[in-house]
């Protein structure tokens, strides 16, 4: 074992796959707990756990199962109506998203998904699916916010029973396991600087594999989504810069960036990683940075578990 492998959070991060697998078989005996087709939704949660529900509300729009928003739990808006609100909360601890949940009560029904059952959330949410098998010890966050993201595909996709075709769960997870495997794109240890891009879903995976990298790594990272990228951010791109797509690369962008003389990274475009799988080779990156900048990936710099304010 590599000193990147022995931190804490590459040993979470590579237990995914199974963990996903794991969550697709829950999503089918805790669907009465999940959104129903039609309703009007707002997912929200804090930092990664806002990402996966910004995923997760691309994705549900997409499938026509109804309007679905995504908020930090900070920045939802009162007024606004919904038929439920959707929390993810690893610790089920985060001041904002219980003091949400708090304002909710009574008004909006709500659905929590948590990594603990011991913690405040359990009884500030109407109902609460627990994904214990995949808390973790790390402060920074991996297996359960890509876990909670599985468990809500594989409820839209109706796969809890275990569906395999393209898009489903058990794609995602068999290319989770060639993305632990494989070596990581040639030439990104050595990067200074990384822009990470996606589409629709994917969008709220860029913004994690970003701060995945800040928060481990204390890397520059930026993310955006892909059309928006020629309007500013493809600047900061060029020698010794990397440009990262999640998804499809949209036509035309991976000459831009050639023309850059930045690197460009696209492992998930057709016929590739599922997206999610890739998310774990930005992950693994991250940890492999902090190693190869002398930082502790298991102690981020500023951060804790939980925010509790
Ligand atoms: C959310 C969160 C993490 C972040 C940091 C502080 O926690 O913002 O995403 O990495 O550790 O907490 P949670 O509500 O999902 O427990």
């Amino acid at each position: 074992m590599t000193a990147i492998d022995s931190s804490l959070t590459a040993e979470e991060l590579a237990t995914q796959p199974d963990c996903w697998r794991r969550a697709a078989t829950l999503a089918g005996t805790s669907a009465a707990a999940l959104p129903r087709r039609g309703e009007r939704i707002a997912a929200v949660g804090c930092g990664t756990s806002w990402f996966m529900a910004q995923s997760y509300a691309a994705l549900r729009e997409a499938a026509g199962q109804g309007e679905t928003d995504a908020f930090a739990a900070s920045e939802f808006p009162g007024a606004r109506d919904y038929d439920r609100v959707v929390a993810i909360t690893r610790s089920g601890t985060t001041t904002e998203v219980l003091t949400l949940l708090g304002a909710l009560r009574g008004r909006t029904a709500t659905t929590a998904l948590t990594a603990d059952p011991h913690t405040p959330v359990m009884t500030a949410a109407d109902q609460v699916v627990v994904l214990d098998f995949a808390d973790e010890r790390s402060v920074v966050q991996t297996r359960f916010a890509t876990s909670a993201l599985a468990l809500l595909r594989a409820h839209l996709a109706g796969d809890g029973a275990g569906g395999e075709g393209p898009g489903s769960v058990a794609k995602a997870a068999a290319d989770a396991e060639r993305a632990l495997e494989e070596p990581l794109p040639e030439g990104l240890l050595t990067v200074d600087q990384v822009t990470f891009l996606g589409g629709g879903w994917t969008n709220g995976l860029a913004l994690e594999a970003g701060l995945k990298m800040r928060e481990a790594a204390c890397f520059w990272t930026e993310a955006y989504p892909a059309m928006e990228y020629r309007h500013g951010p493809i600047a900061i791109t060029g020698p010794g810069r990397a440009a990262w797509m999640f998804g499809e690369l949209p036509e035309g962008l991976a000459g831009d960036i050639a023309a850059t003389g930045g690197l460009l990274v696209a492992g998930s475009g057709a016929g590739g990683l599922d997206p999610m799988a890739d998310l774990v080779r930005a992950q693994r990156l991250a940890v492999a940075l902090a190693t190869a900048r002398g930082l502790d990936p298991d102690n981020p710099r500023a951060l804790t578990r939980s925010v509790q304010l």
